[in-house]
């Protein structure tokens, strides 16, 4: 829970790495097995000659992730990868080309899935041109929508992929359930639910892109459990492996199978000491019940973050799942974002020693995702610290 800077500062840490380290820096099943691993092997390409650790991470995956259907998994290095990936099994499964996205989502820096990311500065700016067939949506974004329920923004979007794109040639939806780099926006109840079911109506690849809402972080094992949403295939990374880079795909076994021999790959997907950290990293998860600590984090930030609100009108709306928290700053008496404001509060925090993140289209919500492993006076006292920020 504390960075320590080059200067010997110590630094409260609310961001994790951006989602990375949940179980906390350098936990000891991580160090432990890693250590191992690495003094054993480090690399031989799973292509090419299998190993243990990869198929353990992959029958982990298959096991963890929601639904009892036969499921296969893919390993590979970066979030964005994954989602690559994901978008070609799709491709290659419906033989479609369409992939539809979000107003808000962020996917990643590659081309394509520049192209998948809607916020223009600064991740697309001057990048192009970006990838063809990728369709955007309107997102449920209940603090802006006004009070429309989340069915009924979904039929917004369906409908307009029916009428744009044609049901029949979309290959994909890809959605973060709870959307990361565009603002920790919660879709209304019934948005990703309804979605599910024009996806499975029309033979579409619904997907899950948990790379920043996945293991643990708010209180579920995935996000799309909450509602009770069972993907077609979802893409993970980040806090799979407690720091060491991993990325996957898991999918039902029919879609994962579409995929010619040879199709999908890469020299270091699925290393055996980024394998190795993605066990000890699940382990520590079920074994000290990670999901009932988010929960617990999640409350002592939601008591902290509403007694903020109270004494701060510039805090619009509070929102988020478990250890997955964020406020929403606007111009008091106004809905006008107020991103000037998330900046000068984050420098403030990061002055008195806490780490923070912004995040949103606008720039103006300031993000809580500590790592699971924080202790409770720790985290009260990084959130007090950014109390002060508002006040000062
Ligand atoms: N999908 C939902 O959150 C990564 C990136 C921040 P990579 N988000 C943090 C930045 O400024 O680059 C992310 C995500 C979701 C995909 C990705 C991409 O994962 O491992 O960064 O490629």
């Amino acid at each position: 829970g504390v960075i320590v800077d080059v200067d010997g500062n110590s630094l409260i840490d609310l961001g994790s790495g951006i989602a990375v380290t949940t179980v906390g820096n350098a936990h000891p099943l991580v160090v432990e097995r890693v250590q191992r691993q690495v003094a054993e092997l480090t690399h031989t390409c799973f292509m090419v000659t299998p190993y243990a650790g990869y198929v353990e991470v992959c029958e982990a995956l298959n096991r963890l992730t929601p639904g009892d259907h036969a499921k296969k998994s893919a390993l590979f290095n970066s979030g964005a990868e994954a989602v690559e990936n994901a978008v070609k099994i799709a491709r290659a499964y419906t033989k479609r080309q369409a992939v539809v996205v979000f107003d808000h989502g962020y996917h990643g820096r590659t081309n394509l899935t520049m192209a998948l990311t809607a916020k223009n500065m600064p991740y697309k700016q001057s990048f192009g041109p970006f990838a063809p067939e990728v369709y955007r949506m309107p997102m449920s974004y209940p603090f802006r929508d006004g009070p429309h329920g989340g069915a009924e923004v979904a039929a917004w979007a369906t409908t307009k992929m029916e009428k744009e794109i044609g049901g029949a040639n979309i290959a994909a939806i890809i959605i973060e359930p709870i959307q990361g780099e565009g603002g920790f926006i919660v879709p209304a109840p019934g948005f990703l639910p309804s979605l599910k079911a024009y996806a499975a109506q029309h033979g579409i690849v619904f997907v899950a892109d948990e790379i920043q809402t996945g293991f643990c972080r708010t209180g579920e094992w995935f996000a799309c459990e909450h509602e009770g949403v069972i993907p077609d295939m979802i893409t993970t990374a980040k806090g799979i492996a407690g720091g060491m880079p991993l990325a996957a795909v898991t999918g039902r076994a029919e879609i994962m199978d579409a995929v010619h021999a040879g199709g999908l790959g890469g020299t270091y997907g699925g290393n055996p000491v980024a394998c190795a950290a993605a066990l000890g990293s699940i382990e520590a998860m079920e074994t000290e019940d990670l999901n009932a600590r988010a929960l617990a984090v999640g409350a002592i930030m939601r008591e902290r973050l509403e007694a903020l609100a109270a004494a701060h009108p510039s805090v619009g709306n509070i929102r988020g799942r478990g250890a997955m928290m964020a406020i929403e700053l606007i111009k008091p008496g106004t809905m006008d974002p107020d991103p000037d404001l998330a900046g000068r509060v984050a420098k403030a925090a990061h002055a008195q020693g806490v780490v923070t993140l912004t995040c949103g289209t606008y720039g103006n919500v300031l993000r809580f995702l500590p790592p699971l492993s924080i202790p409770d006076d720790l985290l009260r006292e990084g959130l007090d610290i950014v109390a002060a920020g508002f006040d000062a």
